[in-house]
C-alpha cells in the first residue's frame, strides 16, 4: 500500500546516503550528564549524526516538549515529569523489538519507576539520584565550627547558618519540585503532598533564607564550588560528586563533599523517551539501544558518578562509583529516602507562583 508518509522518510534517507549525508538523531539530555566519548562512539557505530543538546531544568524541557515540534528524537525528564507529559500524549510507546538490550535492566530501579511510567512503556531508566548537600569543607567547617551540620538541612534552612555561610556563597537549585519538597521534609510535613494549605507552609522556610542564597541556579555550581567561588550547593549528588573531582584535579585545596540530609532526600529517576513527533524514530531507538549496552551505560555513570537502572553494567562500574554509599546508597540510607509524584495543574500553578516570589523575594 502506497504510504506518503513514510515513503518520504524512506526517499529522504536514500537521498541523504546518495549524497553522502548521515541521517541526523537529536538528543535533548541534561548537561554534565554523558562521557562525551560516547557520543563519538555512537556516531561512528551507527553511521547517524548525533545533535546533543542540554538543559538544566524539567520545567524547560516540558515547555518544549508540551509545545510540540521540539525536533528532538530523544529526551530525558524525570519521572514525576515524564509521568504527566505521559497523560499529555507526548511520548511514543517504545518498539522494544529495537531494543536489544533491553534485558539489562536493573529490575531494582523498574520497580521504583512502574510508578510512572506502569510496564516502562514509553522510558528506559538513564540515571537515578539524590539531590542534597554540596559543601566544601574547609570552608563551612572554619564559618561554622568543626561540628558544622553539613550533613542535615539545618545547614540550608536554619537562616541562623544561611547568614553566616552568605559571606562565602550558597547556591539553590533552580528547580520548585524539589526545594519545596525538601522545605517540607525539614518542618516534618509530607515532601510528597499537594494541598495549598500544605504546600504553602514550604514558603516561610524558603523565603527567610532567601536573602542570603546568592543564586538560584542548576548547573553552575558545579563549578562555582570547585573553584571555591561558593561554598554550600544544595543540589543533585552526581553533580556535587563531578565537582569534588574537578577541585582534586585543579589541586587548588578545596575539599567538596556530598551528603544527603539525614532528615531524609528526595530520590528522583530520569527517564529516556521519545517525543510523539521525533523527526527519526528509528535514530531514537538506536540510541536507547546503545545507552541500554551494559559498557557504554557503565562508561557514562563511571564519569558522572550517578546510580543507573542497568544490571549489566553493575560488574563494570569503579569502586568509586558502585562503592559509594553517596552513588549507589546502603540499605539504611535507602530507607531514609523519599520521592514524589506529579503536581495537578492547579498544584502546580500554585507552586509555580510560589517559586516566582520566593526567587525574587516579595
Ligand atoms: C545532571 C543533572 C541531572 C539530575 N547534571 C537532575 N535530574
Amino acid at each position: 500500500m502506497f504510504n506518503a508518509k513514510s515513503s518520504t522518510v524512506v526517499l529522504a534517507a536514500l537521498l541523504a546516503a546518495q549524497a553522502g549525508w548521515a541521517e541526523e538523531v537529536r538528543v535533548y539530555n541534561w548537561s554534565d550528564y554523558i562521557d562525551e566519548e560516547l557520543l563519538t562512539k555512537f556516531e561512528e557505530e551507527t553511521g547517524y549524526d548525533l545533535i546533543y543538546d542540554v538543559f538544566d531544568s524539567n520545567e524547560v524541557l516540558e515547555t518544549k516538549l508540551l509545545a510540540g515540534g521540539s525536533g528532538y528524537d530523544v529526551v530525558v525528564p524525570s519521572a514525576t515529569f515524564l509521568q504527566r507529559q505521559i497523560s499529555a500524549g507526548a511520548f511514543q510507546p517504545l518498539d522494544k523489538s529495537k531494543l536489544t538490550n533491553i534485558g539489562n535492566l536493573w529490575d531494582v530501579v523498574s520497580a521504583r519507576t512502574e510508578t510512572y511510567d506502569p510496564g516502562g512503556e514509553y522510558s528506559i531508566n538513564y540515571m537515578w539520584g539524590t539531590t542534597g548537600l554540596g559543601v566544601n569543607v574547609g570552608k563551612v567547617t572554619e564559618i561554622l565550627g568543626e561540628d558544622a551540620p553539613i550533613n542535615s538541612l539545618e545547614l540550608v534552612f536554619n537562616p541562623e547558618n544561611m547568614e553566616k555561610l552568605a559571606e562565602c556563597g550558597v547556591h539553590f537549585l533552580d528547580a520548585p519540585t524539589e526545594m519545596i519538597p525538601a522545605a517540607l521534609q525539614y518542618i516534618g510535613e509530607d515532601p510528597d503532598a499537594k494541598d495549598e494549605e500544605t504546600l504553602a507552609k514550604a514558603e516561610p522556610i524558603l523565603a527567610a533564607v532567601r536573602p542570603f542564597v546568592q543564586k538560584y541556579h542548576s548547573s553552575e555550581y558545579i563549578s562555582a564550588l570547585a573553584n571555591g567561588d561558593i561554598c554550600v550547593a544544595f543540589g543533585w549528588s552526581g553533580d556535587i560528586l563531578q565537582s569534588r573531582d574537578r577541585a582534586f584535579e585543579a589541586d587548588n585545596g578545596v575539599e567538596v563533599a556530598y551528603n544527603a540530609p539525614v532528615e531524609g532526600a528526595l530520590m528522583w529517576f530520569d527517564q529516556m523517551a521519545i517525543p510523539v513527533d521525533a523527526p527519526n524514530p528509528e535514530g531514537a531507538h538506536a540510541f536507547l539501544d546503545f545507552i541500554l549496552n551494559a559498557e557504554n551505560m557503565a562508561a557514562a555513570s563511571n564519569y558522572v558518578y550517578y546510580a543507573n537502572g542497568n544490571a549489566a553494567s553493575m560488574p563494570l562500574l569503579v569502586e568509586d562509583v558502585i562503592g559509594d554509599p553517596a552513588i549507589y546508597p546502603d540499605k539504611a540510607t535507602l530507607e531514609t529516602l523519599y520521592t514524589t509524584t506529579p503536581y495537578d495543574a492547579r498544584a502546580q500553578r500554585f507552586v509555580t507562583r510560589m517559586w516566582t516570589r520566593i526567587k525574587s523575594g516579595t
